[in-house]
């Protein structure tokens, strides 16, 4: 086979020391931790959202999920200039020719494309996601997980290959080899570092107050938005204005359940009241806590006369959208913090937060926090 034009041409430049070993390595290590981490906080939010019969996510601490989804958010975002400097001090290699020189070096190149190619895709489509912009066909959700799967594969076919370099690498100072530059490549290292912390403070404001002033990154901030909550989907964007603001709504309580129940926005007034601060924290990284006032599901559910162990379907009001509806666990309905609210910040939930009636619970993802509830399902 020969070698295409480009690529003899690219070879031929003249080489700067900093694609070496033992940067590749360390900066290899950063992302690699950065994508495990990614990774696993990335199939915990999976899971939570679309559980398996296996898997009952816990309601504590009720935090929890917006450290972990913050996490996932915070290391993809830093995953970009990690990659990105990879890429660049492995470019030599990756342009090398002949392609491969045996079968097994041949499976370990060949592996190479899904894992620079299902990275990039990982950065660029959760990029776009937090920023709310949809410019493909696909849905977000699905690829980025499949994705993921298919990255995390290939990642560990690489580590396998590349295993005693990187070791022999990061064993000991520039792999073997005797080194004047050194002192470039350290400052190469800080520059990626310094980018790497830059990035993290950017984004980590949408989720760590202290930090959201310096957080130019950020897609939300805390304490922005109508009754200090920022919002995602308004009253107008979900179609809800109307039936939200109408004397005819009611509540409804049935499924299995041995009375129906339909209550009024002043009947629900009147049931005793629950406080509780609990954090909404959206699958995009952002979240913001706030003091929550309503009436606990589990009270609803005794009314109505549901099992103990009833799981709830919440419908919203809102016509159409992915997230009109969202599964309770009976771990979650069982959770005396679980509210449909009513008031938030101890004044009248805004229309935007859901007025009537929004649930909110602790430790779900703000998807899973629906708002303007009209139906409970027991199931
Ligand atoms: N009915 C309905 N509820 C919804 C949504 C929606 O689109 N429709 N968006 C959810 C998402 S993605 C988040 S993060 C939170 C945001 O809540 P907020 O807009 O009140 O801040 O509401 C959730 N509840
Ligand atoms: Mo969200």
């Amino acid at each position: 086979m020969k070698q295409p034009a480009v690529l003899r041409r690219l070879s031929a430049v003249p080489r700067s020391d900093l694609h070496d070993r033992r940067l590749a390595a360390l900066v290899g290590s950063a992302l690699g931790v950065a994508f495990a981490l990614c990774f696993a906080t990335g199939l915990l939010s999976h899971l939570i959202q679309e559980p398996p019969g296996w898997f009952d996510w816990v309601s504590r601490p009720a935090g929890l999920y917006r450290i972990t989804q913050g996490l996932h958010v915070v290391t993809g975002f830093v995953s970009i200039p990690l990659l990105l400097a990879k890429l660049w001090i492995v470019v030599p290699k990756l342009i090398e020719w002949p392609p491969a020189r045996s079968v097994a070096q041949a499976f370990e190149r060949l592996s190479l494309l899904p894992l620079v190619g299902g990275g990039l895709f990982l950065v660029v489509s959760g990029t776009f996601n937090v920023a709310r912009t949809y410019p493909w066909q696909f849905l977000f959700p699905a690829a980025h997980y499949w994705v993921a799967w298919l990255t995390i594969g290939a990642l560990i076919v690489h580590l396998g290959a590349k295993w005693a370099v990187i070791r022999s690498s990061l064993g000991s100072p520039d792999g073997g080899r005797a080194d004047v530059l050194e002192p470039r490549r350290r400052q190469f290292l800080a520059g990626v570092g310094a980018t790497a912390a830059t990035v993290f403070v950017a984004v980590a404001g949408s989720t760590v107050g202290p930090l959201s002033r310096l957080s130019v990154l950020a897609q939300r901030r805390p304490g922005v938005g109508p009754q200090g909550l920022p919002v995602n989907k308004s009253a107008v964007g979900a179609r809800v204005v109307d039936a939200a603001t109408s004397t005819d709504y009611r509540l409804v309580v049935e499924g299995k359940v041995a009375h129906r129940l339909e209550l009024t926005l002043s009947e629900l007034a009147k049931l005793p009241q629950r406080t509780a601060e609990l954090p909404l924290a959206c699958v995009e990284g952002w979240s913001t806590s706030a003091v929550w006032t309503g009436v606990p599901l589990r009270d609803l559910l005794d009314m109505a006369g549901a099992a103990p162990d009833a799981e709830v379907r919440v419908e919203s009001l809102q016509p159409r959208g992915s997230y009109r509806v969202a599964d309770v666990s009976a771990t979650h309905a069982n959770d005396r913090d679980t509210l449909l609210a009513l008031r938030l910040n101890d004044e009248e939930l805004h229309l935007d937060h859901g007025y009537p009636v929004r649930l909110i619970g602790p430790n779900r993802p703000g998807v899973l926090q629906t708002k303007w509830v009209a139906r409970l399902v027991v199931t």
